[in-house]
């Protein structure tokens, strides 16, 4: 057994190491910088207490983008210094976000042992490699993301670190094995355990859906399926889980290697940038070969997910509303009922409808998946969502893509459990169609303007603020936008009281709200890595069955007129087109 010291090192504070909506994430470059990823980590040890650290087992690992390696071996060394039992290593590097969430919560050592908290390398849906982002973040011993209390306090600490503990002798672990390697340092042993990425969430989703009911539609000749992992991490679990355990064909997974660069592409499923998926589900143009009956895709890190049915896109809002509609039918897991559901505040408002509608409790947060994780520790919410192209459940504390893509499976399987051999099946489009004429239709767009001057943005947004105070002069700038629009009836700020700790977080988004229903929301993203990129979501209800067939983008064109009006995009971004639109 090797023997290392612990040196202590010293450095001083980086500008700009607060963490954002989820973790740290800059450029490589950035992160590469002498001591820059150690002081991240050592302000995240001082912010937790002792007893979360000393002795204890910490997962380190990710969706193993550009730089991940470097910085694994980097964690483990100080993880070693600071007192740190046991690290736990998923193969190669490799943990999908929700998978490391499931490894906290659910995996024990041989000797009994369990992890109290993760360092997740990760910068999400944000590119991958040498000129790109990466990224870092804790999560605690419930598996959810620090909250902003334990965020802050790294925060605070990265202002006045000034030295650092590693075991600069301690050498390189071999993380592409599975196995343990032991070492013995001034506070006793030290283990590296590399295990598989991929047993415990295998076995977490076989304990909450009937893998048989969809191993039956998947094998259904007239159901066809297509995943895409946009080289990111989930292509470990997709293979495991879609062609080793429920039998779909090999040819269904779409860029299923994970790659450190995410094969150069911007790893985001949605319609702008899961061009292949989107080609191949009829919704690109000349799109000639029949398309799948299903498509599936998901981020670098795997906790995001995109629903599409053949030439037809479920929106991120509409897909969680239609979770939780159909849950406890559906899902075995639910099957005793759901104890509540939850959006994100710019989410729009088709799960609250489905809510009053089962007489579920229901809540509303900020952006960030670290707010649900209160409501689903106080036993208050079951299922959740966001715009963002995140949907979940309180059997992990991330948003989780293949077990959103199995719920639909569930869903689907369950509505065509009688059909299998008959003519036609229920589809995708069937579904949601189906949910509206039931429970209206929200229609909803998202506009992004990324990488717009840092500057520029601030000024947009309290020129938002500042016209709240004066809605005789809102309404007139919507109705020379558009005459169509309804009226402005209020604006406000979010601000949320956690009605679990109690805790405040102001700030969350600028609303105006329409007398018809309708909402404007603009916000500034938390998950950027330079410049600013302003949020600009559009919601418009329709409660008519006979109208809630539109294009949305035909629907709401006269409400994004008014957006983009009452913000004055094009004069404070100079842009006079979103970068994406979802
Ligand atoms: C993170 C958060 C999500 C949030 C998303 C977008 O997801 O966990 O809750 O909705 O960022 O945030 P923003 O609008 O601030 O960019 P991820 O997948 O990036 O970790």
């Amino acid at each position: 057994m090797s023997t290392f010291k612990v040196s202590r090192i010293e450095t001083r504070p980086f500008d700009g190491q607060k963490p954002g909506t989820s973790g740290l994430r800059k450029k490589v470059k950035v992160f590469a910088q002498t001591h820059y990823l150690q002081n991240f980590v050592q302000a995240t040890f001082n912010a937790l207490t002792c007893d979360k650290i000393k002795g204890n087992t910490l997962v380190v690992s990710g969706d193993g983008r550009y730089y991940s390696k470097d910085a694994i071996q980097i964690i483990i060394k100080m993880s070693a210094a600071n007192g740190v039992r046991r690290v736990w290593v998923g193969q190669n590097g490799l943990l999908s976000t929700p998978a490391v969430s499931a490894v906290i919560r659910e995996r024990v050592g041989t000797d009994g042992s369990k992890a109290s908290g993760a360092f997740i390398l990760t910068a999400s849906h944000n590119p991958g490699g040498p000129t790109e982002d990466f990224g870092i973040k804790y999560n605690m011993e419930n598996g959810g993301p620090a909250p902003e209390g334990v965020t802050d306090k790294i925060y605070e600490n990265t202002t006045t670190i000034k030295e650092y503990l590693i075991a600069e002798n301690l050498p390189d672990v071999d993380i592409s094995k599975i196995g343990s390697t032991n070492f013995s340092g001034p506070e006793g042993e030290f283990e590296v355990e590399v295990f598989d990425s991929t047993d415990t969430y295998v076995n977490l989703m076989k304990s909450i859906f009937d893998f048989e009911a969809i191993k039956k539609l998947l094998a259904c000749p007239k159901f066809t399926f297509c995943y895409d992992s946009l080289h990111g991490v989930a292509g470990v679990y997709a293979k495991r889980i879609f062609i080793e355990e429920l039998g779909a064909n090999e040819s269904s997974l779409l860029n299923c290697t994970p790659k450190e660069d995410f094969g150069g592409g911007h790893p985001d499923p949605n319609l702008t940038y899961a061009k292949e998926l989107v080609q191949r589900m009829g919704l690109g143009k000349n799109s000639e070969v029949e398309p799948p009956e299903f498509g599936g895709a998901a981020d670098g890190d795997a906790d995001r997910n995109m629903i599409l049915g053949k030439r037809f896109f479920v929106t991120p809002s509409d897909s969680v509303a239609i979770i939780a509609a159909n849950a406890v039918e559906a899902i075995p897991y639910f099957s005793d009922g759901l104890k509540g559901v939850a959006r994100s505040m710019p989410t729009s408002a088709a799960l609250d409808v489905v809510a009053e509608a089962l007489n579920l409790k229901f809540f509303e947060v900020p952006t960030g998946w670290k707010f649900f994780g209160n409501l689903m520790d106080a036993g208050l919410c079951s299922v959740c969502g966001e715009e963002s192209f995140g949907t979940g459940s309180d059997h992990v504390r991330e948003k989780d893509g293949i077990w959103a893509v199995l719920a639909w499976l569930s869903i689907l399987a369950q509505k065509n459990k009688e059909k299998l051999n008959g003519e036609k099946l229920v589809t995708v489009e069937d579904i949601v169609r189906q949910h509206w004429s039931t429970y209206g239709r929200h229609y909803y767009t998202r506009y992004d303007y990324e990488n717009v001057d840092a500057g520029g943005a601030k000024e947009l947004m309290a020129h938002l603020v500042n016209l709240q105070s004066d809605l005789p002069q809102v309404n007139k700038i919507v109705k020379e936008a558009n005459s169509a629009v309804s009226n402005v009836i209020k604006g406000d700020e979010f601000e949320y009281k956690d009605s679990v700790d109690g805790s405040v977080s102001k700030h969350q988004g600028i609303r105006y709200f329409f007398e018809d229903g309708s909402r404007l929301v603009f916000r500034l993203s938390g998950t950027g890595s330079e410049g600013a990129t302003i949020r600009v979501y559009i919601e418009q209800y329709e409660k008519d069955s006979s109208k809630t067939g539109r294009d949305s983008q035909e629907a709401l064109k006269p409400l994004v007129e008014a957006a983009l009006r009452l913000s004055k995009m094009q004069e404070f971004t100079g842009r006079s087109e979103p970068t994406v639109i979802t």
